[in-house]
């Protein structure tokens, strides 16, 4: 376990050129690597979202994975997600940018996907926490309407590699909390950089829809939707949410 101020997070750092994912390569390398392990790449010819959805990641973008071995109880695990939205907007907001949780797993700002998050893992061995942030990439045409970029949003480069300094210095300070266990501050800070809470949302889970307004993100992390057939609670999954 870290003390105070130590860094866990990036204490190692693979760097490829190319991958096909990170969250793949990281996973074959897990048990052989200690916590902390980052493996980043320029691109990845097969990022994946979350059910076999793609993940564009052309050059200039920030694609890793943070191979972690938590001891925590298994039911904690599904708040490791939180880990990596919650530094990715702190470290967007070191950069001038005003992002927020689209729970449960992305990063928004201006009506835009900036960042995405997929946590994978063998329960008692390893978790992958992958992340994807459009820093300098170009956003592919079909996602134009729905992704943004730090360039986009700044109006100018960001330096790739101080984002990847500060986004692991963040991660470290968010994993260590959640190795104490202090599971009420990840979910507070959830609540408060949430873009959800208050509107009129649409969740999608195998093909059921859900409409009603997020009233709450629970200390589970579930979300309170308030339905028209009453107060429903969605847990965090496989699941898609739209604003309507
Ligand atoms: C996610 O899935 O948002 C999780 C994405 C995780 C990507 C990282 S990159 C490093 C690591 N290695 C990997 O192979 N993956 C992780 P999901 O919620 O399923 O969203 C996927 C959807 O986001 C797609 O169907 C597109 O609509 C959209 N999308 C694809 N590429 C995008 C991009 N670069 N920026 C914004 N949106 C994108």
């Amino acid at each position: 376990m870290p003390g105070p101020g130590s860094k866990l997070i990036g204490r190692k750092i693979v760097h490829l050129p190319e991958v096909d994912s990170t969250n793949e390569y990281a996973k074959l390398i897990a048990l052989n690597e200690p916590e902390g392990t980052v493996v980043v790449a320029d691109r990845q010819t097969a990022g994946k979202g979350r059910k076999g959805r793609t993940w564009a990641s052309p050059e200039g973008g920030l694609w890793m994975s943070v191979i972690l071995k938590p001891e925590a109880e298994p039911k904690h695990l599904p708040k490791l997600v939180f880990i990596g939205a919650l530094a990715v907007v702190d470290t967007l907001w070191k950069f001038g940018i005003e992002a927020g949780i689209k729970w449960p797993n992305d990063v928004w700002i201006n009506g835009r996907k900036i960042c995405g998050v997929l946590t994978e893992g063998r329960i008692g061995e390893f978790v992958i926490l992958g992340i994807g942030l459009n820093v300098n990439n170009e956003i592919p045409e079909e996602l134009k309407g729905m992704a943004t970029s730090m360039k986009a949003v700044l109006g100018r480069r960001a330096e790739l590699d101080e984002v990847l300094r500060v986004l692991i210095e963040r991660l470290d300070g968010w994993y260590t909390v959640f190795l104490e266990g202090r599971y009420g501050e990840i979910i507070s800070a959830v609540r408060e950089r949430s873009l959800v809470l208050g509107r009129e949302v649409k969740v999608i889970e195998e093909g059921i829809e859900l409409v009603g307004k997020a009233v709450d993100i629970d200390d589970d992390g579930a979300l309170i939707l308030e339905t028209s057939g009453g107060r429903v609670r969605v847990l965090y999954g496989d699941v898609s949410l739209r604003f309507v």
